[in-house]
């Protein structure tokens, strides 16, 4: 059945004589005449065939083992190519295992469609017990930006196009597209099913900002005595690298990137200010956000790491209006996409800007100075078992020596401390947690790194984050991924060695001493390596980018190293009634 299923892209009615199609069919033609390229998703009831046959009409299927990291690669691919990220599921199980992808993907502002296929409605709505029950569209809704469902093959064409305008324009986030099971069968006449499909013209239309906006930003900055601009994913994401590049060279203001944001400018640009981060949030007067929110990740924009109360004018640019004012009053708010906003604010300039006052940017280089001269002693130390500075030393050379190699990075003590140490140098090749700071996104991601951009990928990963999605290493052979796994392994979350003073259990945060990741990897083809020092993590992972051969090095670093909740610690509450 799957074969000739497969092979009948259009029958023939035997009644009428005309030519025929099926929803089955018209999803793929709508995908691809999309530009849908890549699907990422685990087959199964009703949603099989639907895979062999977007695969024989040359759509990349990527088989996983979880939808959860289906869903993550995704909602990378989308934050990669600005095009959403396709994640195909079964019913029920399977639509709930990729649906925390999907609101991963909304809260990051990452363009990402789930598709789902479901039961019958006709049963669903009457609670009968069908096969995987569950009433999917009511369930995805609050967990998304749109949720659509399609009942007639007549309307797949619509019901795509909207999917897909929905995931990219404006704030960009995530879409649940539901296809019953009955869908896929309907059958159409083929002419009048090829006419009802939609090319999404203009997915994500410029949104222009006003002049007026454009003019109150630049007198607030030019006003400025310790100014700062922050760029976030969202910039990142706008790739318009050029125009962001000359806008911060020509305002000569420094520069700190977010997380995802690292590598639009290099690290080592002598703007950044990421090594005197805390200096900069405190003591600038003016913050211009590009593309950040003043979320928990920059404390809200208040409290004691901004320095004294008032202190601080912002100015933000986004292309959501509502996140003006979500925390701390805008007096410079410029709504409108990034592209649209810096050639606007390039234009505005004119020919010549002055130059912040130079004791400020003085003032940040000292500082910047001061602190990567701190940390270079302790990145060049050969302990093993390693501690993270000697792991990561070695991979910032290695990443310097490779920049067009893409970072994936997740863990607490590994994502926190990797992301300070290892240097950036070319925009979106740091890829991470996010938002949610959620563990599970590195195998996901890797893989669509991989696929998106057919470069190297290099993974670092806390043991206690791959384990969420580890299974994907069989994906990454499967498919002979360019993808190193790095697993630094402190034996558990944060730390190897806590001891549960109550009975003969371990103590919740520790694993398995001594335990052989890499052996994960041997048992797929792939190659596995144990890593006991800096200098065998460095060998192996060169050999790994230089041969593309999926690897997985087990790097072993003292389970005392770590700290608790690596650099937010603060954030755990504590017991009233903890003894000191
Ligand atoms: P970070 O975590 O790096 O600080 P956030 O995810 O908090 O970044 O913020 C990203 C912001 O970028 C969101 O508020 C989103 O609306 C905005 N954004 C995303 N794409 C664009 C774009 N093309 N133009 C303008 N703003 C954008
Ligand atoms: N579950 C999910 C989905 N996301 C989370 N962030 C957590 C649980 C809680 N959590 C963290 O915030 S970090 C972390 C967990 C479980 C793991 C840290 O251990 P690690 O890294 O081994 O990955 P380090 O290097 O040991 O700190
Ligand atoms: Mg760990």
């Amino acid at each position: 059945m799957a074969e000739a299923a497969v092979k009948a892209k259009a029958a023939v009615s035997a009644d009428t004589d005309q030519e025929l199609t099926d929803g089955f069919h018209l999803i793929i033609d709508a995908l691809k005449l999309n530009g849908v390229k890549t699907i990422y998703g685990v087959p199964g009831i009703p949603i099989t065939d639907f895979g062999r046959m977007a695969q024989a009409e040359g759509i990349r299927m990527l088989s996983f083992r979880h939808e959860q990291n289906a869903g993550y690669a995704a909602a990378i691919a989308g934050f990669l190519t600005k095009q959403p990220g396709i994640c195909l599921t079964v019913s029920a199980p399977g639509f709930l295992n990729g649906l925390t992808a999907l609101a991963h993907a909304t809260t990051n502002c990452f363009p990402m469609i789930l598709i789902s296929g479901s039961s019958e409605r006709e049963v669903v709505d009457l609670q009968q017990g069908d096969y995987e029950e569950m009433d999917q569209l009511a369930i995805a809704k609050p967990l998304c930006k749109a949720a659509y469902r399609i009942l007639h093959a007549a309307d797949i064409g619509i019901g795509v196009a909207r999917a897909i305008r929905s995931a990219v324009s404006g704030r960009p986030g995530g879409v649940y597209l539901d296809l019953p099971a009955k869908l896929f069968g309907q059958i159409m006449n083929a002419d009048a099913g090829k006419k009802s499909l939609v090319k999404v013209i203009d997915a994500a239309p410029a949104q222009i900002p006003a002049p007026a906006a454009i003019k109150r930003a630049l007198d607030v900055l030019k006003s400025a005595k310790r100014p700062l601009i922050i760029l976030g994913k969202g910039a990142a994401y706008a790739q318009a690298d050029d125009a962001i590049r000359s806008f911060v060279e020509k305002s000569g203001v420094p520069f700190l990137p977010m997380s995802m944001a690292k590598g639009l400018l290099p690290d080592t640009h002598p703007q950044c200010a990421g090594a005197a981060r805390s200096t900069v949030l405190k003591d600038s007067d003016v913050v211009m956000m590009i593309g950040a929110r003043l979320n928990w990740l920059l404390s809200h924009g208040k409290g004691k790491n901004w320095g004294e109360p008032g202190s601080k004018k912002f100015i933000q640019i986004d292309i959501e209006p509502k996140e003006m004012d979500s925390n701390v009053e805008i007096v410079a708010p410029v709504v409108g996409d990034i592209a649209s906003c810096i050639d606007a604010l390039l234009a505005a300039m004119g020919g010549k800007w002055p130059a912040p006052p130079a004791d400020w940017v003085n003032a940040v280089k000292t500082k910047r100075e001061e602190n990567v001269a701190k940390m270079a002693p302790r990145l060049m130390n050969n302990n093993s078992p390693m501690d993270y500075h000697g792991a990561l030393g070695v991979l910032r050379t290695i990443v310097k020596e490779r920049p067009d190699a893409i970072l994936v990075n997740e863990g607490a003590n590994t994502l926190d401390l990797a992301r300070g140490v290892i240097d950036m140098y070319q925009p979106r090749k740091r890829l991470d947690v996010g938002t949610w700071g959620v563990m599970g996104v590195g195998m996901g991601q890797a893989i669509a790194a991989a696929i998106e951009t057919g470069k190297p990928v290099l993974a670092v990963e806390g043991d206690s984050a791959f384990g969420f999605c580890g299974m994907e290493v069989e994906t990454i052979c499967r498919y002979k991924l360019p993808v190193c796994v790095v697993i630094f392994n402190n034996n558990g979350i944060y730390r190897g060695t806590d001891v549960n003073p109550a009975g003969s259990d371990p103590a919740t945060t520790v694993f398995v001493a001594g335990a052989r990741y890499d052996k994960m990897m041997e048992a797929f083809g792939g190659v596995g390596v144990n890593a006991t020092s800096p200098d065998e993590l460095k060998r192996a992972v060169n050999t790994a980018m230089d041969s593309g051969k999926p690897t997985l090095i087990n790097a072993v670093i003292d389970p005392a190293a770590g700290s608790e909740s690596g650099r937010i610690g603060n954030l755990n509450p504590q017991s009233a009634l903890k003894k000191k």
